[in-house]
């Protein structure tokens, strides 16, 4: 058992998966890797990841990129920089730089660990925690490293429960009596329930714990396999439940939640459905994922900007937010907004409407425009008098309508109506 009183964290590194697209997200990834999509109002997805490992005490760290990486690297680089150097603390960030062999990209997850080999090797780390860099949710990392210490396990897998009709795009597991994993499935079409409760799937979150001599050991040999894809999910962790000691991690152990009651939080924001509700939720009176907590802060890279400013105090035209979040750097002239969540630099003009509205920065709402029920990505300018949410045969015409009645609008989007009107 490794002794209470030290902190495994600072013999750890959390080795951050940022390279696939995240395509269920559409044209927000576009042109940006989905842990760089915004989040929150201030944040971007990868803050999540990132801040659970500074908040657990983790002081070195790796982002491998590879898919549209540009704003992801500015926005580590703009925000992750107060680690210091001279006490080896780090943020490194790993792109896929064919390394290995010229012909190389990443090859899966695994391999974007595998090409770094030498680099973690210059670190000198005992433990490695491999975190994807595309989920919303807060977690104290140290325990589930200690766990893995403490059951002198191969692979700690964090995991929880998700109803089975979601569960075929997890990792999916079943476990002893000690949690102990005796068999898994990466994403089976038909997953089974648990023991006790048949609707719901025990599914890995895709974040892992090792020792670095053992997954360094494994890594080259899944390297020199052709048969292997080298991703964790498909090749590692299976290997591994088999030939070796697999344990899960229970995340509601570990989950840093809002009060004690609060359920444990931990959403994959994958689809604009998704990425919509995650975000409004926010606006709730007491959101589940609460931002507020100064105990675990969300860190994050942020401009310098005024408060919100609201104008206009009309009868006909008011400015005006309710049950809704409005960042800085907002102007909010004679526009009634919400249950909505404006990011930073939005303006928004006269007699105009956002209810149920996703607002990326610098987005520019003209005169009388109503919007219900949208996303609307970073830069756009919605022309005077735009009408979406009311028609979704019209709004489809021009923008994406999602399977649950969300639109999504790009400029992009927008100047193709242009061009055609
Ligand atoms: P998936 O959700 O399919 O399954 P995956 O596509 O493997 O996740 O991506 C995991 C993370 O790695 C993401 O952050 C992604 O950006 C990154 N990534 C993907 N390909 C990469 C590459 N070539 N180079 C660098 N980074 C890359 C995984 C597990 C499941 C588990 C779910 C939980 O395989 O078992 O249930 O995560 O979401
Ligand atoms: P509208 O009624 O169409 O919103 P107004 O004629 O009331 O426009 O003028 C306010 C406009 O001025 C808004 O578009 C607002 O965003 C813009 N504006 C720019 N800077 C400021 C500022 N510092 N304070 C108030 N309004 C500002």
């Amino acid at each position: 058992m490794a002794p209470r009183n030290e902190r495994l964290s600072s013999r750890t590194m959390a080795f951050v998966l940022a390279g696939g697209r995240g395509s269920r997200l559409k044209e927000l990834t576009d042109r940006r890797v989905k842990p760089a999509v915004y989040f929150g109002g201030k944040s971007r997805i990868i803050d999540f990841a990132l801040s659970n490992a500074l908040n657990s005490g983790i002081r070195k760290m790796a982002l491998a990129t590879q898919y549209k990486a540009h704003s992801l690297i500015r926005h580590v680089q703009r925000g992750w920089n107060f680690f210091r150097a001279e006490r080896n603390e780090f943020l490194d960030i790993l792109p896929a730089s064919q390394r290995y062999d010229e012909a190389m990209w990443y090859r899966g997850t695994a391999d974007a660990v595998a090409q770094n080999i030498d680099i973690i090797d210059s670190y000198r780390v005992e433990y490695v925690l491999i975190l994807a860099g595309d989920h919303i949710y807060k977690m104290d990392y140290e325990l589930m490293i200690r766990q893995h210490v403490d059951t002198g396990a191969d692979v700690t897998i964090g995991c929880l429960t998700v109803p089975r009709a979601e569960a075929s795009a997890f990792g999916v597991m079943a476990v002893d009596a000690t949690d102990r994993i005796t068999s898994f499935l990466e994403k089976p079409a038909d997953p089974p329930g648990t023991p006790e409760d048949p609707n719901v799937t025990l599914a890995s979150m895709g974040i892992y714990v090792f020792k670095w001599s053992f997954l360094r050991d494994l890594l080259i040999r899944d390297m020199e396999d052709d048969n292997s894809s080298h991703d964790f999910g498909n090749d590692l962790i299976p290997d591994i439940v088999k030939n070796g000691k697999a344990q899960a991690h229970r995340f509601t152990e570990s989950c840093v939640r809002s009060s004690p009651d609060a359920p444990a939080y931990w959403r994959d924001v994958g689809t604009v459905d998704a990425f919509w509700k995650a975000n409004i939720d926010l606006t709730d009176f007491t959101p589940d994922l609460d931002l507020w907590d100064r105990d675990w802060p969300i860190w994050t890279y942020s401009e310098s900007v005024p408060p919100a400013k609201f104008i206009h105090d009309e009868p006909e035209r008011r400015g005006i937010a309710v049950s809704s979040m409005v960042s800085g750097g907002c102007i909010i002239s004679g526009t009634e907004i919400r249950q909505s969540l404006l990011f930073t630099h939005v303006n928004t003009n006269s007699f105009a409407s956002l209810d149920g509205a996703v607002v990326l920065p610098y987005v520019n709402v003209a005169r009388h425009a109503r919007l219900k029920n949208v996303v609307i990505d970073r830069g756009v300018r919605i022309p005077e008098g735009l009408v979406v949410g009311e028609d979704p045969i019209e709004d489809a015409k021009w923008f994406r309508v999602s399977d649950g009645g969300i639109t999504l609008i790009t400029q992009d989007m927008l100047k193709r109506r242009e061009a055609s009107l």
